[in-house]
């Protein structure tokens, strides 16, 4: 079978050992490393979201698949960080407040990295006022949220209208990401921006800086 597919089974069996030494197989045998997260790890977390959806399994699975996906991760980060690019812009990133989800989060914030961008990571259930007090505090020119939960999600409007309200709309840029929201929902709250995954970010961010 194919390394991708084990890497992919062993993430949906929750088998953090195996997938840890099946990434470093893969990267052993030069796969690119943007496919080993493709088709490996991200595949399978995408089905282990199914079955969770589905209810084939419950949240201790989850949680193995989660550990399993982050051995693979600790082995891939370093070579998303690779090449010395020079720093283009500081963002600060997080999970908002009662969300901790933050594998996607993890992941994009290691991939804007990997692009030249300084990233200020505040980890899982950060509150608006947290996100804006240290793109204030480190001179941040974007504020990237992540959430997973349509619960939430309307936490991102807090920051968006925060950032308004105090006139910061010219210095600080908000762009949003995760499964539970969209580009039409980025647009009613008035975020700068919607980035469907890391790549997009990436995109964006040379796009405006
Ligand atoms: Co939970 N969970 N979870 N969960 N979980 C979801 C999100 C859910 C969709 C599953 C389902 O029902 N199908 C569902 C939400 C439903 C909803 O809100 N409508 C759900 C639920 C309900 C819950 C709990 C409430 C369950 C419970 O307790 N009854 C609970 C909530 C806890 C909390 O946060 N307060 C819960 C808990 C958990 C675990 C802790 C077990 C675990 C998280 C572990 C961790 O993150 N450390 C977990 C997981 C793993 C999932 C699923 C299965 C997988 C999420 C994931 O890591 N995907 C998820 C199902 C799904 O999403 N289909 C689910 C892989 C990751 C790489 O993708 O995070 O989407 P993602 O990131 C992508 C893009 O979205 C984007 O780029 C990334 C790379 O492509 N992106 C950004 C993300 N952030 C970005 C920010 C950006 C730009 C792009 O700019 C800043």
């Amino acid at each position: 079978m194919n390394i991708l597919q084990q890497i992919s089974d062993q993430i949906d069996l929750g088998d953090d050992e195996k997938v840890y030494e099946l990434t470093t197989t893969a990267i052993e045998q030069k796969i690119p490393v943007k496919q080993i997260l493709d088709e490996g790890l991200l595949q399978g977390m995408n089905i282990v979201g199914r079955k969770f959806k589905e209810h084939e399994i419950f949240l201790p699975e989850v949680l193995m698949a989660a550990k399993a996906m982050n051995a693979g991760m600790e082995l891939v980060k370093p070579l998303l960080l690779s090449g010395n690019v020079p720093m283009k812009a500081r963002v600060v990133i997080g999970t908002v407040r009662g969300d901790l989800h933050d594998i996607g989060k993890n992941l994009v914030g290691v991939m804007l990295k990997g692009a030249g961008f300084e990233i200020i990571d505040l980890g899982n259930d950060v509150t608006p006022e947290r996100f804006i007090e240290t793109a204030k505090a480190e001179g941040a020119q974007f504020i990237g949220m992540s959430a997973l939960l349509t619960t939430t999600m309307p936490v991102m409007k807090e920051v968006v209208d925060r950032i308004r309200s105090e006139n910061l709309e010219d210095k600080i840029r908000t762009l949003i990401g995760g499964a539970a929201v969209s580009k039409g929902y980025a647009e009613e709250i008035g975020a700068t921006a919607y980035c469907y995954d890391g790549s997009n970010a990436i995109d964006y961010l040379n796009s405006v800086i």
